[in-house]
C-alpha cells in the first residue's frame, strides 16, 4: 500500500518535494498540503490527485489518513510540530533546522528517545549524493588513511533578502558541520568564524563571505569558505586530505566543452535544487522505504536524525557566538551515551 505523507509547508522545499513524490518516488503519494498561507496549499492540491489541505498543521499531523509527515514549515514552528508527530506516532522527514536552537533541539532528541524508537530524520541531504557517498566510501575503505584535514567552500548565486550574517552560519555553514560529522564521524567541539573583507556587491552590513574553522574531538582540522552572495552559480566543494593522499568532490567536471571562439569550459548548477536533486531524490526515497519497514524494525529512519539536528544547533550556536567576536568558540553539547536510546 502506498505511503500517505502530509508535507507542512510548501515554499521552495516543500513544494520541490512534493513534486518528487508524485512523479519519482515509488511506494508513496501526497495526502495531504498545508501550508500558512492557504491559497498556496490550494493551487497545489488542485494540481494532485487525491490530495487535499489541511488548514491547520497540528490536525495535518494527527489526521488518521496520514502515514507520515515531510516537514518544510519555516525553523521556529518545528518543535512543535516535531513533538506532535512524536505524540501521534508519525515519522517525520524534517527540512533542516530541527528546531532554532539547542536546548528546543535536545529536548526533542529526548522526547523521541524516551519513545524507544526513531521517528525524526533531518534533511542533511548531502549525505545522500553520490559523490559525497563517494568521499565517504573512500575515507571508510582506510585507503587513504586517516583524514587529517578538511577544506570546503559553499558558494550561493544569492539569498533572500531577509538573509543575516547569522543565517550564513545557521542556514549555510550546517551543512559543513553535518558534512563534518559524517564525513569524519566524530562531534565537532569548537568553531572560529572569521568575517574578512566584505563583498561590496552583498547587501549593507552582511558579512559575506565567512571563514568558518572547526576543531574535532581529536582534534582535526576544517576550514569552510562560507559565500552566498557570488552572483555566479551555486557551488559546493570538499576536499579531504589525508595521511596518504587526499580526495576532492564538487569539480563541477560532468561535461566540458570546447568551443570557438577559444573557450572551454562547462555548467555549474544554478541553485541547491539542481545540485542536490539526485540526494534529495534518494534521501526521500530511502526514507519512504525505512517508514514501510518500520512497524517491524522500530526504526522509520535512515539517515541522519533528531542528534545529528541537535548536534548541528549546538555547533551553529558556538558559530553565532563566534561571529561576534571573532574568537574561537566551544561547543557545549551534552554526551550522547548520557541519553538511552539517543
Ligand atoms: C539553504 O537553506 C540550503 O539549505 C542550501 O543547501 C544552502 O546552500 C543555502 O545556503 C541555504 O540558504
Amino acid at each position: 500500500t502506498e505511503l500517505r505523507i502530509a508535507v507542512l509547508g510548501v515554499g521552495m522545499m516543500g513544494a520541490d518535494h512534493v513534486a518528487r513524490i508524485t512523479s519519482t518516488i515509488t511506494g508513496a503519494r501526497v495526502a495531504v498540503v498545508n501550508d500558512y498561507v492557504s491559497e498556496k496549499a490550494h493551487e497545489l492540491a488542485a494540481t494532485i490527485p487525491g490530495c487535499r489541505v489541511v488548514e491547520d498543521p497540528l490536525d495535518a499531523i494527527a489526521d488518521p489518513e496520514v502515514d507520515a509527515v515531510v516537514l518544510a514549515t519555516p525553523g521556529p514552528t518545528h518543535e512543535k510540530q516535531l513533538l506532535a508527530c512524536l505524540e501521534h506516532g508519525k515519522p517525520v522527514m524534517c527540512e533542516k533546522p530541527l528546531t532554532t536552537d539547542v536546548a528546543t533541539s535536545l529536548a526533542v532528541v529526548e522526547a523521541e528517545a524516551a519513545l524507544g524508537k526513531k521517528l525524526i530524520q533531518v534533511g542533511f541531504m548531502r549525505r545522500f549524493d553520490t559523490e559525497y557517498d563517494q568521499l565517504k566510501a573512500l575515507i571508510d575503505s582506510g585507503e587513504l588513511g586517516r583524514p587529517l584535514v578538511v577544506h570546503c567552500a559553499h558558494r550561493n548565486p544569492a539569498v533572500p533578502p531577509h538573509f543575516d550574517s547569522a543565517m550564513i552560519v545557521r542556514d549555510s555553514l550546517v551543512h559543513e558541520v553535518d558534512v563534518t560529522r559524517f564525513l569524519l564521524d566524530e562531534e565537532i567541539t569548537s568553531v572560529q568564524i572569521i568575517s574578512p573583507s566584505a563583498n561590496p556587491s552583498a547587501p549593507q552590513g552582511l558579512r559575506d563571505p565567512q571563514i568558518a574553522i572547526f576543531t574535532t574531538e581529536s582534534g582535526r582540522h576544517v576550514d569552510a569558505e562560507v559565500f552566498v552572495t557570488t552572483g555566479v552559480a551555486y557551488e559546493v566543494r570538499t576536499e579531504v586530505v589525508a595521511e596518504h593522499g587526499s580526495a576532492m568532490i564538487g569539480l563541477d567536471v560532468g561535461l566540458v566543452r570546447k568551443s570557438a571562439p577559444g573557450t572551454w569550459g562547462g555548467t555549474i548548477t544554478p541553485g541547491f535544487v539542481q545540485r542536490f536533486g539526485q540526494a534529495y531524490d534518494t534521501e526521500i526515497q530511502r526514507w519512504v522505504d525505512a517508514v514501510k519497514a518500520g512497524a517491524e524494525t522500530g526504526n522509520y529512519v535512515d539517515g541522519p536524525g533528531a542528534w545529528d539536528g541537535y548536534a548541528a544547533a549546538a555547533v551553529c550556536e558556538a558559530g553565532a557566538k563566534s561571529l561576534e567576536s571573532g574568537a574561537p568558540v566551544a561547543v557545549e553539547m551534552v554526551q550522547r551515551s548520557s541519553i538511552a536510546g539517543a
